[in-house]
Formats: C-alpha cells, sequence, structure tokens
C-alpha cells in the first residue's frame, strides 16, 4: 500500500541533508500560491473591516453573519448540552495540558555581569491574542485546548478565539464553543479561515480590536494569510496537513505501527504518514496490517488517499543511525520513535515537533491529552520552530540596572567603541555623567 523509498545501500550518510530531504515523501503544497488567493480577502477586510468578513463569510462558509461575535448563551448552551463522557474528557485534556504547560513558564534570570551591573533577563505576557480553531472538516475542539492552555498559563489577558460558522446555526460547532466555555474564553468570533486571521492583525472597528499574536492551526489558506500578516502581528509556526514519521526496528508491533499511520492519515487527503526503517520484514507487515486496517476505517476514502500520496511512504534504511538521519532531514511534525533503546534515540533528535518514545505513547495520546501541545510545525517547519507553547505568548524583555561605579567602570569602553562607529554622542551620553 505505502510507497516504497530504498535508501539502502544509498550513502545516506554521505548526503548533505538539504539532499537527503530531496529523496523523501512530501506533499506539494503550495503555500505562496495560496498566499495570492488569498490576498484579496486579507487586503479588503484590512480597508473595508465587518463588511469584508461578511462578504467572505457568506462567500466560503455559505452562512450570512449577522453578529460576528458569538453570545454568551450560546457558549454557557453548549457547555450545558456537553455529553458528559466528552466533558470528563475534554477536562482531563485541558487538566493535563495545563500542568505540563505551567512547567514551561521561564523564571527571571539575573547576572551580575560585574559588581553593581545587573542584566535580569524576564519575560512578559503578550497582552491580546486571537486564536484559531479550524472548522469544516478539520473541526478539532482538542485545537482550542491547545491554543488557549498556554495562553492562559503565559497570562494573557485578552484571549479571542475564532472558528468557522456551520451552516444552518450560523455559529461554530458546538463542542468548540463548548471548550471555549471550559477553559472560561467568551470572546469568541464565528469567522473562520484567512478573514478571521485578518480581523485578528487589523481589527474590526467596534467589533473585535486587534491582537498581538495570532496562532492555530489550519488549512493551506489559513497558513497563507498567517505568512501575510506576519510583522502587522506575531504568528506561530505554520501548521498545515498532519504528518507523522515513524522510526521503527524489528522490535516495533506492525500492527502499532499501522495505526498510527492511519490515525493521521485520518485528518485527510494531504497527511503524511510515513514509516522509516531498516527492517524490510517489519515494512512487509505493517503493509499487511494496513491492507486489513484501513477498509475497515471509517474514513476509508481519505485514509488510502493520504497513504498512497506522495507524501506518504515507507523509507528503507540500513540501520537506525541512517534512519536518524533521514528522521532529521524530514522534520516531522510528529517523530514516533519505536525501537530498542527509544529513549536513547530520541535524545539525538535534531528536527521534530515532538517526538513519541516507545510502544505506548502513540500521537494520537498527543493530540488529546499527553499534556504536549498539538499544535506543531509541519511540511519541514521543525528545522526551524517549535510548537505552541507557554513561550509562542511571552516575549523576553531584559532590564538594566547599573550603579554610578559600574558605569565609570566600563565607560572608557562604551566612548572607544561608539567611537568606532562614528556614533561620538553615544559616547558622550556616558561621559556627560562624570563632567565634575
Ligand atoms: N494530529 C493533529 C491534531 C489533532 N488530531 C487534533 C486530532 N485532533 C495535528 O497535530
Ligand atoms: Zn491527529
Amino acid at each position: 500500500m505505502l510507497n516504497r523509498i530504498d535508501l539502502r545501500a544509498g550513502g545516506v550518510a554521505a548526503l548533505a541533508e538539504r539532499d537527503l530531504r530531496t529523496l523523501l515523501p512530501r506533499a506539494a503544497l503550495d503555500v505562496s500560491t495560496a498566499v495570492e488567493q488569498i490576498r484579496p480577502i486579507v487586503t479588503a477586510v484590512r480597508d473595508h473591516g465587518a463588511a469584508a468578513v461578511r462578504e467572505a463569510t457568506a462567500r466560503l462558509d455559505g452562512v450570512e453573519l449577522t453578529e460576528l461575535r458569538v453570545p454568551a448563551s450560546a457558549i454557557s448552551d453548549a457547555v450545558a448540552a456537553l455529553d458528559p463522557q466528552l466533558r470528563a474528557a475534554l477536562v482531563e485534556s485541558i487538566g493535563r495540558a495545563r500542568l505540563a504547560h505551567a512547567a514551561q513558564l521561564p523564571a527571571a534570570a539575573t547576572t551580575t555581569v560585574a559588581p553593581g551591573a545587573t542584566v535580569t533577563q524576564t519575560w512578559r505576557p503578550v497582552t491580546r491574542v486571537g486564536l484559531y480553531a479550524p472548522g469544516g472538516a478539520n473541526t478539532l475542539p482538542s485545537s482550542v485546548v491547545m491554543n488557549v492552555v498556554p495562553a492562559l498559563v503565559a497570562g494573557v489577558s485578552s484571549i479571542a478565539l475564532a472558528s468557522p460558522p456551520q451552516r444552518g446555526t450560523g455559529l461554530p460547532d458546538q463542542t468548540i464553543l463548548a471548550a471555549c466555555g471550559l477553559l472560561e474564553v467568551d470572546e469568541v468570533y464565528a469567522v473562520g479561515g484567512a478573514q478571521a486571521v485578518a480581523m485578528f492583525a487589523y481589527g474590526i472597528p467596534g467589533e473585535c480590536p486587534p491582537v498581538d499574536v495570532v496562532t492555530g492551526p489550519g488549512s493551506v489558506y489559513t497558513n497563507a494569510a498567517k505568512r501575510l500578516v506576519r510583522g502587522v502581528v506575531g504568528v506561530d509556526a505554520e501548521a498545515g496537513p498532519s504528518e507523522v514519521a515513524i522510526l521503527a526496528d524489528e522490535t516495533a508491533d506492525p500492527a502499532h505501527v499501522a495505526a498510527d499511520l492511519i490515525s493521521q492519515a485520518e485528518h485527510g487527503e494531504l497527511s503524511a504518514s510515513v514509516l522509516i526503517t531498516p527492517a524490510e520484514s517489519l515494512a512487509g507487515q505493517v503493509d499487511q496490517e494496513l491492507a486489513r486496517r484501513v477498509p475497515a476505517s471509517k474514513h476509508q476514502q481519505r485514509i488510502t488517499a493520504a497513504l498512497t500520496g506522495q507524501q506518504s511512504g515507507v523509507v528503507l534504511v540500513d540501520d537506525l543511525a541512517d534512519g536518524l538521519r533521514v528522521a532529521d532531514a524530514y522534520a516531522a511534525e510528529h517523530l514516533e520513535i519505536q525501537t530498542r533503546d527509544a529513549r536513547q534515540l530520541a535524545d539525538r533528535v535534531r528536527h521534530a515537533g515532538a517526538i513519541f518514545v516507545g510502544p505506548h505513547a502513540p500521537v494520537s495520546l498527543g493530540d488529546y491529552c499527553a499534556g504536549s501541545n498539538h499544535v506543531l510545525p509541519t511540511d519541514g517547519c521543525a528545522r526551524h520552530a517549535g510548537g505552541l507553547s507557554v513561550q509562542t505568548f511571552l516575549r523576553a524583555v531584559q532590564v538594566v540596572e547599573y550603579d554610578q561605579p559600574a558605569l565609570r567602570e566600563v565607560a572608557a569602553q562604551v566612548v572607544r567603541f561608539a567611537e568606532a562607529e562614528d556614533l561620538p554622542a553615544h559616547g558622550q551620553a556616558i561621559s556627560a555623567r562624570f563632567e565634575s
């Protein structure tokens, strides 16, 4: 079922990472084309506000919005209507995420660089954030938890969330609203896609004040919109179609490997499921398991499309060291390690959004209830970005304190340095303090 890419005796170790990357499966997602497609929406929302949001919503979501903002009663009704077991699952997810994210809060650190001279690294929360939870085929209430929890833990005082309206109700998905209610987020907009990102970035007079940071996973269009508004606001890494790479050896259970590959393929036709292994026998057994399990799965069609697409496949390597090289070159959103000494291998991984170690940490655990965040960099962005975390919503602010002797001590150095840059007034700002 899976495409095979045989890199055995292929000199993986001798290849530059960039060249290795070109041999690996990956979807041809063209965010730059999408940027051009959604540019008119973003510009219209910037220039015409609510009218443009309504126009785009009618055209793209088929919903005529009266109010952009969801009334408080719709949120409390959604909480009240929540199935008790789903409520318990949401509460568990929130509780574990809160615990794990609280540990991410960095402490202030003061360095005495010389007597009387200190620099303190402090962390201050962003004031206002706009969080995005996708809808449509990808309505994921768990993403509400994953966006809101780190912002809350960081101490963000103003949290707004947007999610597309459903035909019929004109409101975001009920469980999304219920998750907002459980997290005490009451500023929710029934707006989706590029128009939501633009609404947050530029604000809508009288309806939605602009935010400082926009985060959240989404379609290629949402990611394109985030690219367009970056700079006007801060944005998180691009989180596009879900990806899992599994580095496995012959000790892995093929049924579990197959189940995990299927689980991320279930997100959609563009999802990527990649097995990296030196064990050809495992690859064969996984294929058999897939052939057995895929026809029995609810979303058979999209799973088959995802698993057989160019973005998925089995990469055969000579050994786990080469497997690790391949995993690093691929830079998966999720990397599972199902090998002997999995923890040791995990410590050697350089590029991955999140790492799932050993046989009992499947990626779907992380999607919901591990405590970790599931908004993670896709499409190789794990080379330069991490997933959503408390840090996403904090800024480093340095506090500089010098007493007079400490300033005197370094005055000549500053003056000399400033002269070298032909900025003598910089030096004079120091020496003025020591003139009689
Ligand atoms: N695997 C998705 C997250 C998710 N899965 C939400 C289920 N619900 C992207 O990391
Ligand atoms: Zn998932």
